[in-house]
């Protein structure tokens, strides 16, 4: 079944972007990707991206991403004639649909890759399918240290995990205003949230910093009043916060109504603009470690950030990840021999070395996860501001 009509397909650049009507067909090629293609073929990158749901608020940003990057491949020709195609489906924010898009994918599409899901929940559910039809996986926002890459020789991520994020965000926060006491506050409903708290803790710890409450809540929720007035009456000096961005808009907006005056510091969930803008005033002030650094004035990044412009959006470190994913594949059927095939492509992504890209120079870790510098960035008039 179709999931709606997300698909879509970029075969080059300046071609305005054709959106696929929703016909029960996939790719236009024969033949699949199983084995190894051959110079001038079209390469389908199959996206499952959180369009509805929970998460709608990075899957948004991360189809910017994967569009810019792939008309900016397309239109640079350096693959020898391969075009990059690019399939996007709604895996709406849910374990179920995750798995429907990667059977969609591996099966009928039968994409080189699969790109996502948005969620590490997601992952955790649809990756074993990839990695059991020798399908690679190249997660853009998964950021549980633990129940991705571990899946399997076939799932890389160029997303840090909380693991490479949170314990410098810590350091760097702690450095800035010098707290000894802190609580934190983390959805116990989903696999990122859940291993952020894990993080945090032993980040805190390490940091000699006293946890004087931990509270939990679910998704669903929306009143958060019992948790942080709770967490009020022990007084701390920070709050340390994993949750998604609408839970972390509502968190943040509800602690300054009821009192709540010292720092915050949020986990990879708030990187979105649509936390600071469903927080309102409540967020300024508020810390984040991040994969992206904004401020970075390196050509990749600026290229990226202008790209973002002319499409009139703002760019975000998940469109930068998305963006940069793409990157990646091409990077890697280059490596390949300009080889569009399943293993080809897996093969390919462990060659990828210092590539010049809007996160940085990338490579993978030997255990397929990302590796380069991480960032903190501050909320500062409305706007994330990178913390020097
Ligand atoms: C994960 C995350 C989310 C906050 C990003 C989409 O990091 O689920 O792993």
């Amino acid at each position: 079944m179709r999931l709606g009509c997300w698909s879509l397909r970029l075969a080059a650049v300046a071609v305005p972007l054709a959106i696929g009507a929703c016909k029960g067909g996939g790719g236009g090629d024969s033949g699949g990707a199983s084995s190894a293609q051959t110079k001038g073929a079209s390469l389908k990158m199959g996206a499952a991206l959180s369009m509805t749901g929970a998460a709608a608020t990075y899957g948004q940003s991360q189809k910017n991403g994967l569009e810019a990057a792939t008309e900016e491949v397309n239109g640079g020709n350096t693959l020898q004639g391969i075009k990059l195609e690019l399939l996007v489906e709604d895996d709406a924010t849910s374990k179920e649909q995750g798995i429907n898009v990667f059977q969609r994918f591996i099966n009928t599409d039968k994409v080189s890759v699969i790109i996502g899901p948005t969620l590490s929940t997601t992952a955790t559910a649809a990756d074993p399918l990839a990695q059991q039809a020798r399908v690679p996986v190249l997660a853009i926002s998964n950021t549980s240290p633990t129940g991705i890459t571990d899946i399997g020789d076939y799932v890389w991520r160029d997303s840090l995990t909380e693991a490479q994020v949170v314990p410098g965000a810590v350091k760097k926060a702690k450095a800035k205003i010098g707290f000894k006491t802190a609580a934190v506050l983390y959805g116990n409903d989903d696999v990122f949230t859940k291993a952020g708290y894990d993080v945090m803790k032993k980040a805190l710890a390490d940091e000699t910093v006293t946890v004087v409450d931990t509270q939990t809540f679910a998704k669903p929720d929306r009143d958060f009043s019992a948790q942080l007035t709770a967490i009020k009456g022990k007084n701390p000096e920070i709050v340390v916060v994993s949750a998604l961005a609408d839970n972390a808009a509502a968190i943040v907006a509800q602690a300054r109504q009821l009192g709540y005056a010292g720092a915050i510091l949020g986990g990879n969930g708030f990187n979105s603009p649509a936390f600071i803008k469903n927080a309102g005033p409540a967020a300024e002030g508020v810390l984040v470690g991040t994969s992206w650094n904004s401020a970075s004035t390196a050509p990749a990044n600026q290229r990226f950030k202008e790209l973002m412009q002319k499409r009139g959006v703002n760019p975000d470190q998940f469109s930068a990840q998305a963006y940069s994913g793409v990157l990646i594949v091409a990077e890697a059927v280059r490596k390949a021999g300009f080889k569009t095939g399943r293993d080809e492509v897996k093969n390919g992504f462990a060659q990828v070395k210092d590539l010049d890209t809007p996160l940085g120079k990338f490579s993978f870790t030997s255990t397929r996860d990302a590796q380069h510098e991480p960032a903190v960035q501050q909320v500062k008039n409305g706007k994330f501001e990178i913390v020097q």
